[in-house]
């Protein structure tokens, strides 16, 4: 069992809180699913990462707010796509059936636009021109094809195929890295940051995006869906960190990707140590 860090509570409440304010109110179906996935049990751990990156820089959680959960937003809405039968066909996340299986197929395509929508609406309306501008290229970046598009597409198409473990580690950084890497980015960017500390964290966050996948992959072997929320052995077809380098491979590859992250901190001193349990925690996590 690796419980979430502590300080982590404090940032995941204000980030719920700013979440319920975000989402659309109304009772209507695609409004409720929505909010379905978006507000359900889950880390955070995209959002609390702009969050800490944000002070880090010298900046604060309520500047740094609406983009952390533009974050988290989209995320919600690539697990929504991620779970459609056409896609993975997951039945369960976090904790509850897809999305899908309880709005049905079209409610849920539109309700994961809908977030989609809803992370660059709350950029524009919360942040002036030039930051706001910033913030939604680098969305955009992290969404398109060198993001969780081009990372989903390439892991569709290599499911039952042979694949390099290159072209795993590129699906990988793309699909699960470059959220990582935005968020972190995009808390230092409403903080301000240096081209140095936007580079530092930016190498942190992609490291620990790969070795948060591929604890993702491990726990899809050996986790519990009472802990992860989510069905196991659904990537048995796929190629994966586990299927390449066996279970203890894998979780030493993930245990280097941290220590390489950790290293991206060490300009920053002993005022990054809540990004080295952030570290910490996802190369030991259960959940
Ligand atoms: C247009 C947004 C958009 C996406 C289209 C479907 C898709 C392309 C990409 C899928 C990306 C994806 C779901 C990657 C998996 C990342 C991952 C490890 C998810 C689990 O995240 P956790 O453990 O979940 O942080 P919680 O529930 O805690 O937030």
């Amino acid at each position: 069992m690796s419980p979430v860090p502590q300080f982590f509570a404090e940032y995941q409440a204000r980030v719920d809180v700013e979440l319920r304010r975000l989402v659309p109110a109304g009772d209507g179906r695609v409004e409720q699913s929505m909010a379905y996935t978006l507000l359900a049990p889950s880390k955070r751990v995209r959002p609390v990462l702009t969050l800490l990156s944000a002070e880090l820089c010298g900046g604060t959680v309520s500047r740094a707010l609406p983009a952390a959960c533009a974050m988290e937003i989209v995320h919600a809405s690539s697990l929504i796509l991620d779970d459609l039968p056409s896609m993975d066909d997951s039945p369960l996340r976090r904790g509850r059936p897809a999305n899908h299986r309880e709005f049905g197929e079209a409610i849920a395509i539109l309700a994961a636009f809908g977030l989609l929508n809803l992370a660059f609406g709350a950029i524009a309306r919360e942040y002036q021109p030039p930051l706001a501008a910033s913030l939604a290229g680098l969305l955009s970046t992290a969404i398109g094809v060198e993001g969780l598009i081009g990372g989903q597409s390439a892991d569709l198409l290599a499911t039952e195929q042979q694949i390099t473990f290159e072209m795993l580690e590129r699906i990988h950084r793309r699909k699960t890295g470059a959220l990582f890497n935005a968020s972190a980015t995009a808390g230092a960017r409403t903080a301000g940051a240096s081209s140095s500390q936007l580079a530092g964290l930016s190498a942190f966050a992609k490291n620990l995006g790969l070795a948060f996948q591929i604890v993702d992959d491990l726990l899809d072997v050996e986790g519990d869906p009472a802990e992860t929320g989510k069905a196991i052995r659904a990537d048995a077809r796929k190629t994966t960190f586990v299927s390449f380098s066996g279970v203890a491979g894998a979780r030493q590859l993930a245990m280097e990707l941290c220590q390489t992250a950790d290293r991206a901190l060490a300009p920053f001193g002993r005022r990054a140590d809540r990004l080295r349990a952030l570290s910490a925690f996802v190369a030991g996590r259960s959940l």
